[in-house]
């Protein structure tokens, strides 16, 4: 028996395991591509990786020709892992699919079809026309995952929506007027490792006003990843003194408003202004998405207040939740303490029991996160 061909001989298992491992290569450069999504690539050949690429920054070259590129004479005869169906079209760059043919790569395995009409199919039927192996889905419900700020985009012309709550144990998100942490210091460092993996973060007037948040992502490693912040305020009334205005130059900030133009002691801090439709005198959501996604936006987190978050359950418009859940009540526990109203969060166990999924739970400290995707 010939053992050493044995080995190399990958199993479903490897399969998996790689394309698993080209995910997470993709996600080193989420956020980063522009309107590309992230895409990873990986040849492998007898077991050993000989080429891997991540689309670069600004979303070209692609995954594939990177990985190719390091690869070279070793392509021929490998099998390829790609995340997303390698493209089909003349754009910026010439076809993967072809440039993977070229390259005589012998079975390729997919993640997930483009949905772009120029791609679409056109990817893998080129594939297989040359008589390379094609294997698509592998690892399916994870890439959908990861590609769902360009999915939502493709499909529904807006950013993906993941709406971040901070609830106490009686589901209060905290009191009208005051500042209070209602979870503790892992979950504030998740807050800011999200926000780091959206391109745009969006809160209420409100937020603004009681919080003074800067919504920066502020782990070590991640200062450069801090999101486009977008402000509802219709009126423009954002202090010049806020947090948010006085680092606008060094990190952009949006006040979404149906003023005119912004005042100059806000634009002379670098403050720009969206304009915005209104609908019976409120913001309207679906259309600033739209503008959003228009701007290269695929991915936006929602941080506040429950305002905001109950129009943008209300209309649909969440995709995914982070739930953040302190063990403690806010009337009773650490947390208690000032005058103001107590407010509700708007989630309710309705729901989460009639459009999403429990994607994964985590223990921080005390706290909970836990991560729900729309169904
Ligand atoms: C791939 N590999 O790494 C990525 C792909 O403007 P272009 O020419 O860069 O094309 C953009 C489209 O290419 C994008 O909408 C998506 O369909 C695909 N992205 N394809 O083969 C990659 N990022
Ligand atoms: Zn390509």
């Amino acid at each position: 028996m010939n053992t050493s061909a044995a080995q190399t001989e990958p199993c479903p298992g490897d399969h998996e395991r790689f394309m698993a491992a080209c995910l997470r290569l993709a996600m080193r450069h989420d956020g980063l591509t522009g309107t590309n999504p992230s895409v990873g690539t990986l040849l492998v050949k007898d077991g050993v990786v000989v080429g891997k690429g991540i689309t670069a920054r600004g979303g070209r070259p692609h995954a594939e020709r990177i990985a190719l590129d390091m690869a070279e004479d070793q392509a021929r005869g490998a099998t390829a892992y790609v995340s997303l169906e390698p493209c089909a079209h003349h754009g910026v760059t010439p076809p993967c699919a072809q440039a993977l043919i070229d390259a005589g790569v012998a079975e390729v395995f997919t993640a997930w079809t483009d949905p772009d009409n120029r791609v679409d199919g056109k990817g893998h039927a080129m594939l297989r026309a040359a008589g390379i192996s094609v294997h698509t889905g592998l690892c399916a419900d994870q890439a959908r995952r990861n590609l769902l700020g360009y999915l939502t985009r493709k499909s529904a012309g807006r950013p993906t929506v993941t709406l971040k709550l901070a609830v106490s144990r009686d589901g209060k998100l905290g009191r009208q007027g005051e500042e209070i942490a209602i979870t503790g210091p892992l979950a504030k460092a998740m807050v800011h490792r999200l926000r780091g993996g959206h391109n745009a973060i969006l809160v209420g007037r409100g937020t603004v006003e009681a919080d003074d948040p800067d919504l920066t992502s502020r782990l070590p490693g991640l200062e450069g990843r801090s999101p486009h912040r977008f402000v509802l305020d219709a009126h423009a009334s954002l202090s010049p003194t806020s947090r948010l205005a006085q680092t606008a130059r060094n990190v952009p900030v949006t006040l979404v408003s149906a003023v005119p133009a912004l005042p100059m002691e806000l634009t002379d801090l670098g403050v720009r202004h969206g304009a915005c439709e209104q609908h019976d005198g409120q913001i309207a959501l679906p259309e600033l998405l739209d503008d959003m996604a228009a701007q290269g936006i695929t991915t936006l987190m929602v941080e506040g207040g429950a305002t905001v978050a109950k129009s943008f359950l209300e209309l649909g418009l969440v995709d995914r939740i982070a739930l953040f859940q302190s063990p403690h009540p806010l009337l009773n526990g650490q947390a208690m303490g000032g005058q103001g109203a107590a407010i509700d969060s708007p989630l309710t166990q309705a729901h989460l029991n009639d459009g999403f999924d429990l994607d994964e739970s985590l223990s921080l400290g005390a706290d909970t996160a836990r991560f729900y995707v729309k169904r």
